[in-house]
């Protein structure tokens, strides 16, 4: 009896001393003042707000609940844009989840194709993505949490003018080489030697002009990991990304005007591949100084493969890495989550996620779906599993994630480990990984703790041609009419190039 209580009691005390890890949310901003999340914010203890000073000397000046990076102040969520918005982006995230369960009617599903057609809304609509999804993020992470806290660091994306720079290098550079070559010096050289010491330098300049537009993204995350490095902070979200589908349409711009001519399908990403490779190695190098943080990255949201169309970070292949896909509850994949056999390591429900929206001390929360909603589960769960046990390494959270997922036969060969994050299986194996070791703790966990039972019925069509775009949020992000000026200005340094040929 009496050991037994004693046992009793020092559980008890365990639970009461429970851990407090930092949760890092890298994002667009946090609502730290909504209901949900207000009791969950990490504050920094040593900073006075808004005297424009860095108090506790970390060379962070008023960073009390993180930090804005582009902004490089304090403020982690731009207020200006309470109430700017209407009540349309709320009605189109509920239709988007009933066209993704297959419950929409045709009358919904005509009032969402008006709402896609209207300019107006569409521009709301990203303007309130990039408010409001930091803050729909943290609301799925403090779910599971008990004591820890949550961490914002905020995010924005490229800004347009930075890739019109580049664009505007790629060119100088081009026509230097066409002076060069058109030099009387090359008088007596055969033109196939012209062509193809031209082509050498095309493709030099080409990976300088990645290897610039990389470092620019990698700085941009760096400065963000930089700040969360500060801190003990085990796990961070990364619920933001640049998928193959938007880094092609700079990389093809570059191919362009160096090549003076569009790249094929197969030039296109063998052109864009360079890019990533490039991309993917400086965040390793990046990711490797915190092995004590697990990384939690969101797969993309454009349906495609991931080990064949590259995506990053999602791609980075580390031990303290772990990358999500979306699935529709514990039912199957979402059609607009990006998988991958070698690079996708499992799946989290992302689909009608409600959450927290920014409101400023209110309560308010909305639905949103995305492989961005799937990551924070995971995020979440991870965290959790910290606070059971401090002692597990990023590796061991990571191993006791895949170990304790619900398997899926229709996830075979989508995913590294084909099935669905299971939180309470998760948290019974890291609580029993206090006292025996992290594998036996994973098979006791199995077979004490039952898979979930869905709780939703998806309905399949089979006219679904359209692809179906989660919430997301990109670091490339470029509007039509950006994206209709910047090629515009391109075609034009082609015709200038060509001129000169
Ligand atoms: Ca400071
Ligand atoms: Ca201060």
């Amino acid at each position: 009896m009496l050991k037994l209580s004693l046992i009793l009691s020092f559980i008890f005390i365990q639970s009461l001393s429970a851990f407090s890890a930092i949760v890092g949310i890298v994002d667009s901003g946090v609502d730290y003042q909504h209901v949900m999340l207000e009791s969950l914010m990490w504050q920094n203890p040593g900073e006075i707000p808004g005297n424009r000073r860095d108090d506790d000397n970390n060379k962070y000046r008023d960073d009390v609940y993180g930090w804005n990076v582009p902004g490089e102040n304090g403020e982690v969520i731009n207020y200006k844009y309470l109430d700017t918005f209407t009540d349309k982006p709320f009605r189109y995230l509920e239709l988007q989840t009933k066209k993704i369960i297959g419950t929409i009617t045709q009358a919904e599903e005509t009032e969402m194709e008006a709402l896609r057609a209207d300019p107006d809304f569409i521009k709301e609509m990203g303007i309130f993505g990039n408010f409001a999804h930091g803050t729909h993020v943290s609301g799925i992470v403090s779910q599971f949490l008990n004591t820890s806290e949550l961490m914002a660091v905020k995010l924005l994306p490229t800004e347009p003018g930075e890739l019109q720079g580049l664009l505007r290098w790629v060119y100088n550079e081009s026509m230097k080489v066409q002076e060069i070559y058109a030099g009387k010096d090359y008088a007596g050289v055969k033109k196939s030697v012209i062509k193809e010491k031209k082509m050498k330098v095309r493709d030099t300049l080409m990976r300088k002009a990645f290897d610039m537009l990389a470092e620019l993204q990698t700085g941009m995350l760096e400065s963000a990991f930089s700040y969360v490095g500060t801190q003990e902070v085990r796990v961070v979200n990364g619920s933001f990304g640049t998928s193959y589908h938007a880094i092609k349409k700079i990389t093809d711009l570059v191919y362009l005007v160096l090549f003076q001519k569009k790249p094929n399908d197969e030039q296109s990403l063998k052109t864009a591949s360079i890019f990533f490779k490039m991309q993917l190695n400086k965040l390793s190098s990046v990711l490797n100084k915190y092995p004590n943080t697990l990384f939690v990255f969101a797969a993309g949201n454009d349906g495609s493969n991931n080990d064949i169309y590259p995506a990053s970070p999602a791609n980075v292949n580390l031990p303290n890495v772990i990358t999500v896909g979306a699935t529709i509850d514990y039912v199957k994949l979402a059609k607009f989550s990006n998988f991958g056999e070698k690079l996708v390591d499992l799946a989290a429900p992302g689909v009608g996620i409600v959450s927290s929206v920014p409101t400023g001390t209110h309560s308010d929360v909305i639905q949103m779906s995305g492989t961005s909603m799937a990551a924070p589960f995971v995020t979440g769960v991870a965290a959790r599993i910290v606070e059971e046990n401090p002692e597990l390494t990023s590796e061991q959270v990571k191993e006791i994630l895949i170990g304790t997922i619900d398997s899926k036969e229709n996830l075979n060969g989508k995913l590294k480990h084909a099935g669905i994050v299971n939180d309470r299986r998760a948290i019974v194996a890291a609580r029993l990984s206090q006292n025996v070791s992290v594998e036996n703790a994973i098979a006791r966990a199995q077979s004490s703790t039952s898979d979930k039972v869905p709780q939703i019925e998806v309905i399949e069509k089979d006219e679904e041609n359209e692809q179906l775009l989660g919430s997301e949020f990109n670091l490339i992000d470029l509007s039509p009419e950006e994206e209709k000026e910047l090629e515009k200005s391109v075609r034009e340094m082609v015709d200038n190039l060509k001129k000169k040929e």
